[in-house]
């Protein structure tokens, strides 16, 4: 229903990518159909729209990073390629009847409670203005790595020739013959190496990989689907339900028990460096890439092709402190102070996201008046069970905070959050709530417990510094504890720690 001023919908969706997806699909299946979802990208798929890059591909096996109720048999690789995703998330989106509720290219400008309405003022701005949304509840899945972070190096806004961030690939840009830079070795870094070091071999070109901190790479047991496996997974569901579940416990089992015990961790340390030795010939190159930190501190990547690509003729891996870019070049300074200047046409910045901060939070204004960010500034970045916020009625992160995992895959986590958010608005309707607000005290005790939990893991002591902290140390985005028992603590919405109210009379004037 659309007034002079406000479009009301009972709920309202921030973002199209796995998590916002979800959610619309679980709500419209429940009878919940009053939704919109904003976007403010041009199409569905969130971060695997948006990464691009050559080589972009999922580190956790496909089987495991699809829907649990939208199995795929048709993979081509056990770690599927970024167009593949895309292309299921396409496919799901289109199959599920929802999109005639999405609203693309349009962005979340402000959202603010109304609490005589008891409702969200959400404004956005599309192609069609700025609008504003009434919304009962607001369900935000805006991604937690989908904010580039640019490295804040002196001189890097005056560079001449063309840069470009690792998740906003620009492919005018033709790489051919010429002197490509890349800052960063994370995920998206090691992806991006043998792909561009590929083309630069063949057409005479040069790369140079500046490396801050070393990552611990393990190899990646790729496995490429026959055509029989696959006719067996689309014609057995069971066999593919089967192997889910064998990579899912694998997972499970192992990884999150080695975060908290090294002697665990020793059989992942010992095949990250054959890794190392497989891949590189040179010593000293070795020694360069060789972790000083415990595995597992940092996300552990896998590939087998990032070492034999920094081996490469054309290849320079720069370990020496980045000092500025000038115009045309990154000057280094080593351990004596002596500069280097790498002359460069092509500067890619593989440096992450904006994490602990959630951008989205600046943009929330709760029930007391202050922003979402105001309040994390003072309680760090948290959220009860990663969902939602005191101060912030009706509010449900997907992928909130201490909801991100090193070892298992997010489209777990959030199924099981959408679960969370689909029996809370089931018990607003059958009790008559008009909102639900998780106690101080509910907030207090879940934060305590996950920063006590953290203490003991490799996270906390390994001895990197990663984007799992936010500036005081504290982790604020990895989920501790195995995925059974995030989806068994979020099965059902638990009333008792919240507060509640019907609707005022007020309110239902205003609707
Ligand atoms: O980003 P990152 P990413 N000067 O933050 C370096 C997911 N992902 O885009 O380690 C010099 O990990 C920084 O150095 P250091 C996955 O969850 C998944 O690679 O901080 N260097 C680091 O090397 C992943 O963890 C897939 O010392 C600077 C790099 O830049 C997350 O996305 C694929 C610098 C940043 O690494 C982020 O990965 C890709 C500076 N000023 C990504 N600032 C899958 O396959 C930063 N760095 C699912």
């Amino acid at each position: 229903m659309t007034t002079s001023d406000h479009t009301f919908v009972d709920h309202l969706i921030v973002g199209a990518g796995f998590g916002g997806l979800c959610a619309a699909i679980k709500l419209d299946e429940d009878g919940e159909r009053d939704f919109v979802v904003v976007e403010k990208g041009s199409d569905v798929g969130g971060t695997w729209r948006d990464n691009t890059y050559p080589g972009a591909a999922c580190d956790v096996p496909s089987q495991l990073y699809s829907y649990s109720f939208a199995p795929n048999p048709d993979w081509s690789m056990s770690f599927s390629p970024q167009p593949e995703i895309w292309a299921y998330i396409k496919r799901v989106a289109e199959g599920s009847g929802v999109l005639d509720r999405f609203v693309f290219d349009t962005e979340v400008v402000s959202a603010a409670w109304d609490d005589e309405g008891q409702r969200w003022l959400v404004e956005t701005r599309g192609p069609a203005g700025v609008r504003t949304y009434a919304a009962r509840t607001v369900i935000a899945g805006p991604g937690a790595l989908s904010e580039p972070r640019l490295p804040d190096i002196e001189g890097i806004d005056g560079f001449q020739g063309e840069i470009f961030h690792s998740a906003r690939w620009d492919h005018d840009v033709d790489l051919t013959g010429k002197r490509v830079a890349i800052i960063g070795t994370g995920a998206s870094a090691i992806q991006i190496v043998p792909e561009v070091q590929k083309v630069l071999a063949a057409s005479g070109g040069h790369l140079d990989v500046y490396q801050r901190t070393a990552p611990w790479v393990i190899p990646r047991n790729e496995h490429r689907y026959s055509g029989l496996e696959k006719l067996a997974f689309r014609h057995v569901p069971g066999l593919q339900r089967a192997a889910r579940t064998a990579i899912y416990w694998g997972r499970e089992l192992y990884v999150p028990a080695f975060t908290k015990n090294p002697r665990l961790a020793l059989p992942a340390k010992l095949a990250a460096l054959k890794n190392i030795r497989t891949g590189i010939k040179d010593p000293e190159l070795r020694q360069k890439v060789t972790p000083t930190y415990e595995i597992g501190c940092k996300r552990i990547l896998i590939s087998n092709a990032y070492y034999p690509a920094l081996d490469a003729d054309n290849v320079d891996l720069v370990t020496d402190r980045i000092a500025k870019v000038t115009g045309n070049a990154i000057v280094t300074e080593d351990a004596s102070g002596a500069s280097t200047e790498r002359e460069i046409d092509v500067l890619i910045v593989a440096t992450g996201f904006y994490t602990t901060d959630m951008p989205i939070a600046h943009r929330i204004t709760g029930r007391t008046g202050r922003l979402m960010s105001e309040r994390f500034a003072e309680t760090g970045t948290a959220a009860y069970k990663g969902t939602t916020v005191p101060e912030f009625p009706n509010f449900f992160f997907v992928v909130g905070p201490n909801t991100g995992l090193g070892h298992s895959s997010m489209v777990f986590i959030i199924e099981s959050q959408v679960q969370y958010v689909r029996d809370a608005i089931r018990t607003m309707r059958v009790n008559d709530f008009a909102t639900v607000e998780p106690t101080e005290e509910a907030f207090a005790a879940w934060n305590a417990d996950i920063q006590e939990r953290m203490k003991p893991t490799v996270w906390s002591s390994g001895g990197c510094a990663s984007w799992y902290l936010d500036e005081h140390g504290r982790n604020t985005t990895l989920w501790p504890r195995t995925t059974f028992v995030f989806r068994g603590l979020l099965h059902t919405f638990d009333v008792e720690k919240y507060v509640v109210a019907a609707s005022t009379p007020q309110a239902s004037e205003k609707k």
